[in-house]
Formats: C-alpha cells, structure tokens, sequence
C-alpha cells in the first residue's frame, strides 16, 4: 500500500477512485507527462468489482467486450474463461492491469477523500482526506464509478435485527458460508437475482422480498463464444472502431424496422432467436421502437412474462415474478442463471410487498402486515444512490465556495456530463449527462478519459490553465439530454435512472440516452470547434466559443438524418413538375395523422375557375368553427391536401371543421392569383359554412409557411374590404417579407431543409421584385396593422423564416393586435407540421389547437 510521500502533495492531476476508470486515466495522464495520484478508499485497485463480492456477481455485458481497448498486447496477454467472467476474475484482470503498467505507485489505497475546494488565487484544487492530508492539484477527477455509493437500508427496524446482515455491495472478502442458514433477501435488481440462486444452494431456507418483479433474460453463460472471439482477433481495430461508433458501446446489427411493421410470426422468431442469444442488449436492437412504442414494449414485456411463467410451476409466485410496474428496458435488463427456477424449490419462497409490505425488522426476523418470520441471516441487495451519489459524497466546492450538492440539489447538470459550470479543472468520469450506465462503461470509460487527457494537453499546448463549462452551454446540453429522454418510455419508471429508488432524490433522467455513438459525435464536434461551449483562461488568455453544441431537438435531427441518407437533389434544381413530384413522394412517406369524423375532397368556386378544397369534420356533433386553412409550398408546391396530416391534427385536437383550399400556384399563376384565390375561397366558405355543417359566425384562418403568407394577407384584405369576419389567425412559420438579411436567414438557411436557394426559387417563381413591397406579398409591410383578428405566430427557432414571423408577430402587438407568440425552440421549418413524426413538437401542436379553440370563445 502506497503511503503519501510528504515531500510531494502537489500534482497535475488528482484523481478519486481506481476502479476501471481510475486505472486508465492513471495510464493516460502518465503517458502523456502528467502527475497524477488516485486516491482509492478500499485497499486495493477494482471499485464496484473490488466492493460488490456477492456469491454469482458477475458482469452484464460479455467479458471481451467488458474489457480495456487501449493496448492491443494487453487484448492478447489476457484470456476469459468465461462468456460472462465472475467478479473474482475482474477483479483478478484490473490487478494485472495495475501491475502491468506499474500504476500502484500512483495510488493511495485505504484513502477517503472529504472535500475538495477550487482556490481561485491560486487555481488549484484542495483535495482533503478523511485521514487528514491535504493535497492540491490543477485537475480534479472524479473517477468514483456510477454504482459505488449503496442506498441506505431504508426498512424499518434494519439496525435490530440480531443475526448477520449482508450488503451485496459490501460483501466480506472472505465470502459468507450460508449452509443450515434460513436467510431473507432484501431487493431483486441484478445483485438479487444474480445472488438468490447461489445463496438457495446452501442456505436451509430462502425467502426473497420483493417490492418489484424485474424483467429478466436468460444468461446462458458458458466459455468465451468461439465466433466473438474469432472476430475480435480477426481484425481488433475495426471492432473496436465499431463499439465506439456503436448505440451501446457493443458492435450488434441495428435494426431499422418499427415493431409493428414486421409480421406477427416474425417478430415472435426474432424475439425467440434473440432471446436465447443471452445478452441485454440484442433483444433492443431488435426493432427500432421497444423504448419509444408503449404498445410495442407491451408486447414484448409480454414474451418476457410468459417465459417466467413457463419457468415458474406455482401460477401465483409466477404471477408475481412477471415484471409488469413499469416498461420493459426502462430498468436495467437483468441476466440470469436459474433465477426463476430457484422458485421452484421446496426451500424458497417468495414475498410479494406489493401485496404484504414489510412492517418492520425485528431481532430475530421480518415482520410484514401478514406474518412474522425468522432468520439467521438477511441480505440487503438494496441497489444504490447511483450515479450522483459518490460525487456529492465528497463536498465538492469551486468558485467562491459554491457547494456542488446544492448546485445539483435540483438534479444534476452537467456539460457532456465531463464538467460543471462553476467548477473549473473538475471532471466526472462517465458523469450524469453522459451514456454511462447505459452502455458498455469501459467503451464510454476510455472515451471520457482520452477526452479528458486531451483536453488537459490541449491546455498545456496553449498555455492555458483552466477550462470550465459555460452556463449556457451546460444548459442547452441539459435541455437535450432530457429533450432525448423524454422521446422513451423511460422517464415512466421508477428506476434508479430516474433517481426514483433513493427517497427524496429528485426525479431527473441521469444518463443520456442518445447513444455512444451520437454522444462522440458531440463531444469531438465540441473539441473541433474550440472547445465550444468551455471558457479557457490561464496567463496566455481568456477565450470562450460560446454556444450550445445540440440546438436541434433530437428526432427533428433523426428526421434531417433520414433525408440527408435519401439524398436528393435539391427541390430548386429540378423542373417545377419534377419538383412537385418529389414533395408528392415524400409525403406519401409521412405518418399519416389522426383519424377524424369525415373528409370530403370537393370544389369551390374560385375568381378564375374552380379550386380543389378538402374538408376535414371532427366527429363530434355539429355545427363546428370553421378553420379555412393554406397549404405551404412556397407558392409554388403543394394542393389542398398536402398537409393533411397537420390537418387531421388541427380538425381533431381543436375540435373545428378545417377546410384546406388550393389555389392557383406559381409559375403558371404568378402573383396575385394565389392572393385572389385565398381570398376568394374564404369568402365562399364565410358565405357557405351551414352547409358546410359549421357555425357561420365562427371562422378562422391558418396556414404554415406560404400558407401562413396568405392567411395574413386574407386577414388584411378582410379588415379593409369588409368582410368576411375572422375570428383569429393561426401562423405557422409565416413568409412575411421579402428580407433575407435577417440574423435568422444568416443561421439556419442551410441544412435545416427550407435554404437559402429553395427560398429565392420560390420567391422567383412566384413575384417580380418589383411586387415584393406590395403588403399582399410582404405583409409585414403593411402600413398598419390595426384592427386585425387576434393571432397566434408560431415560430421555430432554426427556420430561416423565424425572424419574419417574430417581426409580424411583434408589429401586430404593437398595433393593438391581442398576439400569442410561441417561438419553439430546437425546432425547423417543417417539423412543427410533421405530426406524429417529430413528437417533441407535441406541445406546441397542441398550444396551437387550444389558440384556435380560444378564438371562437
Ligand atoms: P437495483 O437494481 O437498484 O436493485 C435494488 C433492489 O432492491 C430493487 O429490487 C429494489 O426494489 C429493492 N429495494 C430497494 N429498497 C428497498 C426497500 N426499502 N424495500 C424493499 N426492496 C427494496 O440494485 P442492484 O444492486 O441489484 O443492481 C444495480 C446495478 O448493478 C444493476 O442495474 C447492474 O447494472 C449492476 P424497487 O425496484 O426499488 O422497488
């Protein structure tokens, strides 16, 4: 055991921990010329596999691909025994690993590290331990793993008992002996289930409290699988390239089907065959929606219950084994050996708390509402204060003394979930707000400390000293980690994810659920683009690229993703009826909305000849408002039910008749003629809606995009020629003006779908320059906006059009105009419309439908 030499107590580098993360960054920072020590509380090297020595602890995700990348003759000098190794053999390879690059003589064992404390004057860390020493450090790393702080035993009674309590998490080096035991087993999460069946061997009599059934799959353990083994070695850099690039930090297939789509006895053959693979993570490679479907997770959380119930002969204790609290996969998937049969024999026996809670601990046993029983022993494989509770475990303090417990007292915020805004040279190693615990921790583990190591090079290379997270950047980051989370089902659960299983924690999504590939790719973009979003400062400088690294919400990035793959042209490269074809084609791609009462396709009769209209009735009792609606298309693309997804939405959540009309479009009609026909179909819709089945005095218009140009010029002509009366106006991304100046055609007028280049097509399909002042074409250029219905602008941040619309939105207000004014952001041009596709514009849809509702109150 290392001893602090007293003559040395200032490094580059401090790092707390030598578990799997703690021992590579050892590795790094003496590679690239750092001093470092680790500061390690047990007294040796291994963390969660030095602590958790549970009877059948063992890893989750197979040993060749739970093991180190960094050195190819390290891959080549260690052999698994095993698919999935015991936690003795870990920890029996992370010993030679410390040996292997002599890392002993950088750690200090049997050290509990207090406080830490950020000297401003000095920017340094003070590092204090529960032994007394003080040390100091540039860096500070918290290396402390994500499941290494145990939940205290919250059961009532837990210090009476007066037999031996064990803690799988604490479990006594010289193993426990159960035999001739009658033993209780608090908690059924991977501890328990790994544990119960090894414990059931020996023990006279087992009884096992569970508060909630898990899902659980077979291990189907053996030696290393032959073809696993066989691909790593063919070609060790491509595989490990591909788990870096990977969802999960482990190269599988990835499907690209929704559940649904596939056919019944297929599904249930892939389900079988992935079953058996014995892995956590095929099974949810399988289809591409098991964790955002809740009728796809049902069905699967089903083929998980019946193989319980096949297993367990007792219908009721199957019953009550059969996860059913919460979604499949929103919990870690456990594996298991002989779990459910352990049911089967005659010396065990299940507690379901659910049905009978534990009343409380007693001196001889447990109590629960509906008996008293007696132990030798229990076990408490009650699970952990995860992933922030090690960190705040140690009083963590940066600039001006702020404390890090009070900072995440709402929940943790990191940036990249690597460092934290107010804490300069601090760093978490796989840290909330990173992949982590939900993908292969060393993949995610060597990634963050090759980040790290980068970075404090990168320091070293400028001359700088400190690098700290900006207080935006770690708040749009925060912003997207939830923005990810809240597309699962996982937030439902109350998993440790969630922070739910540790009373009073409050309840925040802590990893991130993007995937390791997808989180890379933000972490070297933030490194390429200057350390984005990072002040660095030191006696070279100060300099910060301000920013938010992820800005787009994540399935309106999806959506950019798909068409970027399609590759087509661009619309304003192709003739306009080509063009007009391919936006026909691709809405045929498109979910298809809602259901509503009825639709009926008709014609009206326009100023130069009859315009196509499609009416969507809610099925609800007449007579219904009426919502005269604009297509976009830029004047030149689109028809009455090109939108018509947004307008099943519109006609159902609003509770209106929407009738989409046509008009004539450019070039064959160039300007007025659109203006004369929405116009001229409105008032035709004024003058007919009883038989439309609405209420004549209740009318509204909306349109997106040109739509939207067009629905503020009608509201114009109607304020000044008289009728017909409108009710209000729903503007979704509205063109405005002819202004391509604004900050907004600066930032987002490429790659977000509606360019700079479609733009000007549009423009120049549909008007000369000289009518682009006139108000009916730029109506933001309207002398007065007064006396116009009240309006709802929606806006989307990313849109190059976004400033037009904020404009109108803003000079209606200032004439009087009662406006609404929703501006969403991480959202484009096209996904406010995309209903069912880009979900995290759920809330402004349903914003818009609740303005359309208030218009006619
Ligand atoms: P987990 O997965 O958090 O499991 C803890 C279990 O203990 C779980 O079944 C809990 O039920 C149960 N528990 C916790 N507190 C109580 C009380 N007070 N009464 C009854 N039951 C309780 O921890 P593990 O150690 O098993 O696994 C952690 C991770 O390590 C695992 O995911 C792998 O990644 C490896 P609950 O579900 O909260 O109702």
């Amino acid at each position: 055991m290392n001893k602090l030499g007293s003559s040395n107590k200032q490094y580059d580098v401090i790092v707390v921990g030598a578990g799997m993360a703690g021992l590579y960054i050892l590795y790094k920072l003496r590679v690239a010329g750092f001093s470092a020590i680790a500061l390690e509380t047990g007294d040796d090297v291994g963390g969660t596999w030095y602590w958790n020595r549970y009877p059948g602890a063992r890893c989750d995700i197979e040993s060749l691909d739970y093991s180190y990348s960094f050195d190819p003759e390290l891959e080549k000098q260690w052999q698994w025994s095993e698919r999935y190794a015991t936690q003795p053999e870990i920890l029996r390879y992370l010993q030679f690993v410390a040996d292997r690059y002599d890392l002993r003589r950088d750690i200090q064992f049997s050290t509990r590290v207090e406080r830490a404390d950020w000297d401003e004057d000095a920017s340094q860390w003070k590092v204090t331990t529960a032994n007394g020493d003080c040390l100091t450090s540039q860096f500070y790393v918290m290396a402390t793993g994500c499941l290494s702080l145990p939940k205290e035993p919250d059961v009532p009674g837990a210090n009476r008992f007066g037999g031996t309590t064990y803690s799988t998490n604490a479990w006594p080096h010289d193993g426990v002996d159960f035999t001739g035991k009658r033993v209780a087993v608090i908690g059924t999460g991977s501890s328990g289930i790994q544990s119960i069946p090894l414990i059931a061997k020996e023990a006279s009599q087992i009884t096992v409290f569970q508060r909630t059934a898990n899902y659980a799959a077979p291990a189907n353990n053996g030696p290393v699988r032959e073809e696993h083994l066989q691909k790593l070695q063919a070609d060790r850099d491509t595989y490990h390239e591909e788990a870096r690039w990977s969802r999960a930090g482990v190269p599988l297939p990835r499907s690209e089907e929704p559940f649904f789509t596939v056919e019944p006895e297929e599904r249930q053959r892939r389900l079988e065959k992935g079953f058996a693979r014995g892995d956590l993570l095929t099974i949810n490679t399988l289809f591409t929606d098991l964790v955002s479907n809740q009728a796809a997770n049902d069905s699967v959380a089903e083929f998980f219950r019946d193989k319980v119930r096949a297993k367990v002969t007792d219908p009721q204790t199957a019953e009550d084994l059969c996860a059913k609290d919460f979604p499949l996969f929103t919990k870690r998937l456990c594996l298991e050996t002989n779990y459910f049969e352990t049911f089967n024999l005659p010396h065990s026996k299940l507690i379901n708390l659910r049905h009978t809670p534990i009343e409380s601990i007693t001196e001889t046993g447990i109590d629960t509402t509906e008996e008293s029983m007696e132990f030798d022993s229990i076990v408490f494989a009650t699970g952990f204060d995860a992933m922030t509770g090690a960190i705040v475990a140690v009083d963590i303090r940066g600039r001006h003394g702020i404390e890090l417990k009070d900072v995440w007292e709402e929940g943790p915020k990191t940036y990249l979930g690597l460092n934290v805004h107010g804490f300069p040279n601090f760093f978490t190693i796989t840290g909330p707000g990173s992949p982590s615990v939900l993908s292969n921790m060393v993949v995610s583990i060597e990634q963050h400390v090759d980040w790290i190591t980068a970075a404090f090079e990168h320091l070293r290379n400028q001359g700088l000293k400190t690098l700290e997270a900006t207080a935006a950047a770690q708040e749009g980051w925060a912003t997207h980690v939830n923005d990810f989370a809240n597309l699962t089902l996982y937030p439902v659960a109350n998993s440790w994810y969630m922070g739910a299983n540790v009373p009073g924690k409050p309840r925040v999504f802590l990893p991130y659920i993007g995937g390791v590939d997808t989180y890379r790719q933000a972490c070297n973009e933030v490194v390429e683009r200057d350390y984005l979003g990072f002040e660095q400062s030191g006696p070279a400088g100060f300099h910060c690229n301000e920013g938010v690294i992820r800005y787009v919400k994540p399935d309106v990035q999806m959506v950019l993703d798909l068409i970027a793959s399609l590759e087509q042209p661009p619309l304003e490269t192709l003739p306009v009826d080509q063009a007009r074809a391919a936006m026909d084609a691709n809405a045929a791609t498109r979910a298809p909305g809602p259901d509503v009462g009825e639709i009926i396709d008709s014609k009206l009769p326009g100023p130069d000849g009859e315009l196509d209209y499609r009416l969507y009735r809610p099925a609800t009792a007449g007579p219904h408002p009426i919502v005269v609606y604009y297509h976009g298309g830029g004047w030149v693309l689109g028809h009455a039910s090109s939108d018509d997804p947004f307008c099943r939405h519109l006609c159902t959540s609003s509770n209106s008749i929407v009738v989409s009309v046509d008009y004539r479009h450019a070039p064959e009609a160039r300007f007025p003629a659109a203006v004369d026909d929405a116009y001229g179909a409105l008032n035709w819709i004024a003058e007919n809606a009883e038989s439309l089945g609405g209420d004549s005095k209740q009318l509204a218009v909306a349109g997106w995009s040109a739509g939207g140009n067009l629905a503020t010029v009608v509201c114009q002509l109607a304020r000044s020629l008289d009728g017909p009366n409108i009710s209000g106006q729903l503007l979704v991304c509205p063109a405005t003006d002819r202004d391509f100046s604004t900050a907004s055609y600066g930032d987002n007028a490429e790659g977000y779908v509606l360019t700079r280049n479609l733009m000007t097509w549009f423009w120049d399909q549909y008007c000369d320059a000289s009518d682009r002042n006139d108000p009916r074409v730029s109506p933001l250029r309207a002398e007065s906006l007064d006396g116009l219905p009240p309006a709802m602008v929606v806006t989307a941040e990313l849109d190059p059009l976004r400033d037009e619309g904020n404009a109108y939105a803003a000079k209606m207000h200032a004439a009087g105009v009662a406006v609404q004014h929703i501006q969403a952001p991480g959202q484009i041009h096209t996904s406010l419309t995309a209903v069912d596709m880009v979900v995290s514009a759920n809330d402004v849809r349903q914003a818009m439908s609740d303005g359309i509702r208030g218009f006619f109150q």
